[in-house]
């Protein structure tokens, strides 16, 4: 069965089930504690859905190579394995998802951010109403994911990115509401959501010179922030000055979606969708092409190859390229 992932604002069948998909995920118990992973302070059970902040924070923690610096490229981002790499993340949500409504139709929806960067970047648009994502707050205090002090089923964020960019618990464990705080003026001004043009720009991005190779449009040496292709204009590291698209798009949102931890906000998912939509519409376009492939130094690019292992979460064995042409999904409609 293929599932289609919809517009958020044109579904509001999965709307719902994504609401109600995370309060399930956020009650959840899993065989971890806060111990297991070495986070400091009260061992606390670890839940499902905050098993995704977890293996995201450490993603962005382990180098890429092994003895280099994560803010150079690390297992998740800064990097070609920026897209395969969130791309499997959806994909274990939505199973999860799934898996707790019991209800195998259930595909994610996606929010599409350029809409609104169109529109002028309101910061009432329909994604941030009552009755989708709730505004802006700290803590956030309307929506499904609002914190309620008097509701013991409240939306608790429990795992945060700690001083030492390691998962730390929030509020030494007690849990807080999430926090969002949009259009935070940047060191060079921007205040906006990326728009359809800059969307168009990334997918459309050729390297100079006649006949560019597919693979070149994707990234180059040396895969880092630095390398022009459609993976690093998309991730948003360029062209350069100010972040773009996918880095823009946390940038504007702010409070949690700030940091390594930011899936703790539900829209982490739901732009991330966005992001893998725009991916999916290139890969249409340049027959499925990734790279490095395999002969790619190790030492310096393992971890990034089509055929390395996705090494977070640890128990998964899946590489880049099965990522690249999952027939079982797509989506309503392609930019
Ligand atoms: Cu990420």
């Amino acid at each position: 069965m293929v599932l289609i992932r919809n517009n958020i604002l044109h579904d509001q069948n999965s709307l719902k089930k994504y609401i109600a998909g995370v309060g399930l995920l956020k009650k959840e118990q899993t065989r971890y504690t806060t111990s297991s992973f070495g986070i400091p302070g009260p061992k606390n059970p670890v839940y499902t859905y905050d098993l995704f902040v977890i293996w995201h924070i450490r993603a962005g923690t382990f180098p890429i190579p092994q003895n280099g610096d994560p803010m150079v490229r690390n297992f998740a981002h800064r990097g070609p394995v920026f897209l395969p790499w969130h791309r499997l993340m959806l994909i274990l949500l939505e199973n999860n998802i799934q898996r707790l409504l019991g209800d195998n139709s259930f595909a994610l929806p996606y929010w599409d951010w350029s809409a609104d960067g169109d529109d002028g970047s309101p910061t009432d648009a329909p994604i941030w109403t009552n009755g989708y994502m709730g505004g802006q707050g700290n803590p956030v205090s309307d929506g499904p994911f609002g914190f309620f002090p008097n509701d013991p089923n409240r939306f608790t964020v429990r795992i945060e990115s700690g001083p030492d960019g390691q998962p730390s618990q929030a509020d030494n464990g007690q849990g807080r509401g999430l926090a969002r705080e949009f259009a935070q003026p940047w060191p060079n001004g921007w205040v906006t959501l990326p728009t359809s043009a800059d969307v168009k720009a990334a997918l459309e991005f050729a390297p100079a010179g006649p006949n560019p190779k597919p693979e070149d449009r994707y990234d180059t040496l040396d895969f880092s922030v630095n390398s022009d292709g459609f993976r690093a204009r998309l991730e948003g590291w360029l062209p350069a000055r100010r972040p773009w698209t996918h880095n823009q798009v946390h940038m504007w949102v702010g409070g949690d979606m700030l940091p390594m931890s930011s899936p703790n906000d539900p829209v982490f998912f739901l732009h991330h969708c966005n992001v893998d939509r725009i991916w999916e519409s290139w890969l249409q376009r340049y027959d499925w092409i990734y790279t490095p492939d395999m002969t790619a130094p190790p030492n310096l690019y393992a971890g990034e190859r089509i055929d390395d292992t996705l090494a977070i979460p640890a128990n998964v064995q899946w590489t880049p390229r099965d990522m690249l042409n999952v027939s079982a999904i797509a989506y309503d409609q392609l930019p």
